[in-house]
């Protein structure tokens, strides 16, 4: 029998699902209980290979755009990214049943902007291009009233109507550290320029990226569990980085570790992006284990008690 090599495993905590995601895919797995199928999604529920690949095998349809869908009773739920206000416009103009599943701190920041916007104040969104969730806040205003900023040079640049009279609005999922020096930029450039106390960065970006930044500069190695279209997920391998680790992956499945890459580590940190379920950790984890003798520890730096209710839509169709 060949002895494994020794591997110590430190076990991020708080990783994976935050409140949002648990809202959003309950809110697709509750429809289907209620309505039957086919349940329709507009996007990927979360951005999540697995979970939207099950989600399907139960009778979920995902869609782009709600021209996909077919004239029905049946529901259409929005993603967790959140949608443009067209959306349930255009939704609403086709009797669609239409369950708005965007995370409620998403929906905090598009009214946010709409309040910015009603006081008269030209709003800024550091995001993303092309990001859904980006999609979603600039669409919540009338089109070419929101400036997207999505680099710290882009800011000595930006051309505003009024610089006394200025807003910024942030998207959930960004890095804390890139986000705070956009913003004191910003703050320097246009010092009456209103925001939210911080950003609008959620508690669940800001503590998985706070536990990888505690690990990530004493392990040889680091998997986030993720999708590469997970923006989350990005900045927590980018976090990893730039805390000094050397091997920083991002990995949907154990079957996409590039095993030759880890031959030679001792240790290893494992995180989990928001939209990555806790099986798919273990999985990587059982993975590892077939190759190394494993002593696993967790290294918890916040406790996360955060619940949001299901879509008003479902909780009063529960029974
Ligand atoms: O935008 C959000 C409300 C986060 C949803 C959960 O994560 P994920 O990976 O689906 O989305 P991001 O690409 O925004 O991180
Ligand atoms: Fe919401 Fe943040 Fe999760 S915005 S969906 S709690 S990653």
């Amino acid at each position: 029998m060949t002895v494994k090599p020794k591997l110590n495993v430190l076990l991020c905590a708080p990783r994976g699902f935050c409140a949002g995601v648990v809202r959003a895919i309950d809110a697709v797995e509750e429809a289907l209980r209620i309505y039957g199928a086919p349940v329709y999604v507009r996007h990927e529920i979360v951005h999540n290979k697995y979970v939207v690949e099950t989600l399907k095998s139960k009778g979920a349809v995902f869609v782009e755009e709600l021209d996909e869908v077919p004239d029905t009773s049946q529901p259409v739920i929005f993603s967790a990214h959140g949608v443009p206000k067209s959306i349930p416009v255009e939704a609403a103009t086709r009797n669609i049943f239409a369950i708005d599943a965007t995370c409620p701190l998403v929906t905090k920041v598009h009214r946010e902007a709409e309040l910015h916007h009603k006081r008269g104040r030209q709003v800024l969104l550091v995001g993303h291009a092309g990001h859904p969730e980006v999609v979603g806040t600039i669409g919540q205003l009338p089109a070419g009233s929101i400036i997207l900023v999505q680099t710290i040079e882009d800011i000595a640049s930006l051309q505003v109507e009024d610089e006394h009279n200025l807003s910024y609005v942030t998207q959930t999922t960004l890095s804390v550290d890139d986000t705070r020096s956009m913003v004191e930029a910003l703050t320097q450039r246009f010092p009456d320029i209103v925001g939210p106390h911080r950003e609008d960065i959620c508690y669940a970006t800001t503590n998985r990226q706070e536990a990888v930044k505690q690990v990530a500069p004493i392990v040889d190695a680091l998997i986030v569990v993720g999708s590469s279209n997970s923006s989350n997920s990005q900045r927590l391998k980018e976090v990893a980085e730039r805390s000094g680790c050397k091997l920083a992956r991002l990995v949907l499945r154990a079957e996409d570790v590039e095993w030759e890459l880890f031959a030679n580590i001792s240790s290893l940190a494992i995180t989990a992006g928001a939209s990555a379920p806790e099986i798919l950790v273990e999985e990587i984890m059982d993975a590892f284990a077939e190759r190394f003798d494993l002593h696993v520890e967790e290294v918890s730096t916040a406790n996360e008690g955060v619940f949001f209710p299901l879509p008003r839509e479902l909780r009063r169709a529960t029974v």
